[in-house]
Formats: structure tokens, C-alpha cells, sequence
């Protein structure tokens, strides 16, 4: 049915892949400037549209609050996203955001509570062999009191009519449900760092014939990370991990161009609160001339636990981005150990930094390595979309025996 995606410039679910394949890449539909409406369209009466201004701690705390309350949770409604504002001052106000880009929606009258929000930022992206300006969509969320009532797609037509003003006609964004039509899709994998509060929680099962102090030995970690030249990433650093990264990225074929002011936003840590740190990157500095071989990165996300009554909140770390030199020089083999022990280095500082569960998807080559490191395989996925772009599916890490 999909009474709204059917009228969007997406490729139908049932779309014979074939017929995908056949078209050369490129945008689904031509829009013509004159065309893109001027204003909004109006909302339900009682509601205004609003920019968010993130600069002001205030509508940043609110944005924090809507989405704490009413964000992403997992099937069960265990356990729900919880972004930090540091989260997402990182994550909204990245190089060349714009204001106009972060939409939110407004009981009009006295309390001018915020009750939805979706997000933009700008980036390029490189889709197999054509780059694509585009719009990276995140944060669509609607008070639990408003669902169902067919105010999402207002909000994606808002946020698209914005994007086209300012001449950006193509997304990307992800999702955990299955919309007409992913153009990948990688799955959730787990790796316990705290296994007992895991369990406790109810995220981690005890599996049968064994004991929670066998899972506790089967979850440990070494103390010290095992590669030579390991340290945390620098501001110095920046050039030689972008450069390692555009190397690495050539092997991928949806992947972001990463420019050198974004190579620092996204990686360099600038929060000297541990508690209020985003991210962690480490660099592998070469003995021999100093130069930087490899980096690997992953960044903090909490969630809430529904109900909670021991614990409120798992402190989980997600895998960000890596590359290597060293493997790619060495053949399948070479790179299945250098990128093991890339990610076994990032689960020992995870660990240190007091985190309860490391999570991974599979992209990247993290398939190479997921087995070997005790990862087990969750039940969530991660369904990759682009808005008027036609391409082929794109395989990713991700095989039928890990779907099934
Ligand atoms: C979703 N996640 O299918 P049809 S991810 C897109 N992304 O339309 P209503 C979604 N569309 O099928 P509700 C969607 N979820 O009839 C639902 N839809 O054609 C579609 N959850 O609208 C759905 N955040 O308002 C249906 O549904 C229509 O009240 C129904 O609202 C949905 O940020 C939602 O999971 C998700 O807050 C807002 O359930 C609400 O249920 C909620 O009656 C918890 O809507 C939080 C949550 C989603 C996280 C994300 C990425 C969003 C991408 C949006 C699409 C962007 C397109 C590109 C735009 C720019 C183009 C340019 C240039
Ligand atoms: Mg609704």
C-alpha cells in the first residue's frame, strides 16, 4: 500500500531488481526550482512549524527531551535510544549545517511544547562510481501522543521542500523498518564488555548449557591493547587519516567523501568531560617514520532501559570508522587479521572507558572479524535508503546466511 512512499520519487518495494539494474544511476525524478513551493504546507490545527536553533542550550535541551522520550526503541520496548546533547551537538552541527535544516513542530498556545523534529545535515556521498550532494536525514520523531495520525510524511515533505530551496535533491538516510526500498541493509552485532548487567537487563541471553560466571570468562577482555604504536588520535593526525580513510573507502561502493574539515569534526575528541565524550579515535603511528598506518573509531550512545529498576542505562559503544594500510597491503588474510586486531584494540579501550556492550554492523569489513572477537548477532537491522537515486542494491557485509 505505502499510501505516502508510493507518491515518492523511491523505487517501488516489488520493483523488479532487473529493471533497477537495467537504468544507468542517477536521480528518479527532475525538479524544477520554480515549482518548489515557497511556504510550508500547513499542520493540524494547534501546531506551528519552528526552526530549531541548536546554538541555544535551551532548544537544544528540549530537542534532547523529545527524542530521550520518544525516540527509536527496540521491538520489545526494552530499551530506548538515548542521545546526549553532546551526541547531538556533534552529530546536527556538523560542517556546513544549516539552521533551516532542523525542523521541529510546536504546540502553538501556551506550553509551545516540542512535539516532533527531523533533521538534516549536508554531505557528499559517492554512490558506486558518481559523487551526490546530498541531504543526510535523522532525528524524524513524534510524540507518542501524536502517532499514527499521518504527520510523518508532512514532516518529510517540509524537510524535502527546505532541502530543494537550497538545490539539494537527493538523501540518504537509515532506518530499522523496511520502507520501499533499501538500497542496503546490515545487521546489529553485539559484543558484551559488562556480561552480567547485560543479563540483568534483559539484553543479553544466557544460552543453554552454560553459566552466567562461564559467559563472564567467555566475555573477557585483555587489560592492554596489543598493536605497536597505538595512541589516540591528534590534530596533527588529520591529513594522514584522511588520507588513509579515501584509500580505504575505494574498496565500498556507497560511502561518504569525507573532506578534511569534516575528517575532523567527525573524529577528532574535543570534549575534555569523560562523561561527556562522543567520540574516540585511535591512530597506529609507524616506528619506522612516524607516519600513520592505521585508525579505528567508535563513538558513544546510550540507552535507556524501559522500566529499569537495577539499572537505567546501557553504555554502549558504537564502531565508527577505520582503515588500514597494513592489511590492504597483505592480501584477504592479511587484512581479516589486521582489521581483528584493530577492533580488539578498540573493545580493550571500550572497556576502559567503562562501557557495557561494544556494537557493530556489517559494514566495512567488520564481517571479517565479528566471529573471532565474540560478537553475537542481534536482531536489529539496518536498512540504508536514498531518496531519488536509482541504483542497483548494493550488497554490503551483509550475506544471506546472516539474514536468515
Ligand atoms: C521512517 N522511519 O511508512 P506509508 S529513522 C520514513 N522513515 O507512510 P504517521 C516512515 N517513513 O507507508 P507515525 C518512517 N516511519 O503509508 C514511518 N514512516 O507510505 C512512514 N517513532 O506516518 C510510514 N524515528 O505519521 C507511512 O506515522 C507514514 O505517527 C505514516 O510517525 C512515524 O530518522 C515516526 O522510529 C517514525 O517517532 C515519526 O513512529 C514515529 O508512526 C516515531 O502516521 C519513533 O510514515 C522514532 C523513530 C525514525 C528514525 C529517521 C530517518 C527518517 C527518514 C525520513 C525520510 C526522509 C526522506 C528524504 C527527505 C529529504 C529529501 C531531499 C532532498
Ligand atoms: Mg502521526
Amino acid at each position: 500500500s505505502h499510501k505516502f512512499w508510493s507518491t515518492q520519487p523511491v523505487p517501488r518495494l516489488g520493483e523488479a531488481k532487473a529493471d533497477r539494474e537495467k537504468q544507468a544511476d542517477g536521480p528518479i525524478k527532475d525538479v524544477t526550482p520554480e515549482q518548489v513551493p515557497k511556504t510550508a504546507a500547513p499542520l493540524p490545527e494547534g501546531y506551528e512549524w519552528v526552526e530549531l536553533d541548536l546554538l541555544d542550550d535551551k532548544e537544544l535541551q528540549e530537542t534532547f527531551e523529545l527524542l530521550n522520550n520518544h525516540y527509536v526503541e527496540d521491538d520489545k520496548a526494552m530499551f530506548r535510544f538515548s542521545y546526549s546533547k553532546t551526541f547531538l551537538d556533534w552529530a546536527l552541527k556538523a560542517p556546513g549545517w544549516r539552521k533551516v535544516w532542523h525542523v521541529g513542530v510546536r504546540a502553538q498556545g501556551k506550553s509551545r511544547l516540542l512535539v516532533a523534529s527531523i533533521f538534516g545535515i549536508p554531505t557528499k556521498l559517492r554512490v558506486r562510481d558518481k559523487l551526490v550532494d546530498v541531504v543526510e536525514i535523522n532525528y524524524l520523531c513524534i510524540h507518542k501522543k501524536l502517532r499514527s495520525k499521518r504527520l510523518a510524511p508532512v514532516l518529510i515533505k517540509e524537510i524535502t521542500r527546505r532541502c530543494n530551496l537550497e538545490g539539494i535533491y537527493q538523501a540518504i538516510y537509515t532506518g530499522g523498518t523496511v520502507l520501499p526500498t533499501p538500497v542496503s541493509t546490515c545487521r546489529y552485532f553485539h559484543r558484551p564488555l559488562q556480561w552480567l548487567k547485560l543479563y540483568e537487563v534483559g539484553f543479553s541471553p544466557l544460552p543453554p548449557k552454560t553459566t552466567p560466571a562461564r559467559m563472564v570468562q567467555r566475555n573477557k577482555v585483555p587489560e592492554k591493547v596489543s598493536t605497536a604504536g597505538w595512541r589516540e588520535m591528534q590534530e596533527k593526525d588529520v591529513d594522514g587519516v584522511m588520507q588513509l580513510l579515501s584509500k580505504y573507502l575505494k574498496r565500498f561502493q556507497l560511502v561518504q567523501d569525507f573532506t578534511r574539515e569534516e575528517v575532523e569534526h567527525w573524529f577528532l575528541n574535543r570534549q575534555q568531560d569523560p562523561e561527556e565524550r562522543v567520540i574516540w579515535t585511535f591512530v597506529v603511528e609507524s616506528k619506522d617514520n612516524g607516519s600513520i598506518t592505521d585508525f579505528a573509531s567508535f563513538y558513544n550512545l546510550e540507552s535507556t532501559i524501559i522500566g529499569g529498576v537495577k539499572h537505567n542505562k546501557i553504555k554502549a559503544a558504537y564502531s565508527y570508522y577505520y582503515a588500514t594500510s597494513t592489511g590492504l597491503d597483505s592480501g584477504e588474510a592479511g587484512l581479516k587479521e589486521r582489521v581483528t586486531s584493530l577492533m580488539s584494540d578498540c573493545l580493550v579501550e571500550a572497556k576502559k572507558a567503562g562501557f557495557d556492550v561494544f556494537n557493530a554492523l556489517t559494514l566495512l569489513d567488520n564481517p571479517l572479524c565479528l566471529e573471532d572477537l565474540k560478537f553475537g548477532a542481534g536482531d536489529g537491522f539496518l536498512h540504508y535508503y536514498l531518496y531519488n537515486w536509482r541504483t542497483a542494491q548494493i550488497a554490503g557485509g551483509i550475506d544471506q546466511k546472516m539474514l536468515a
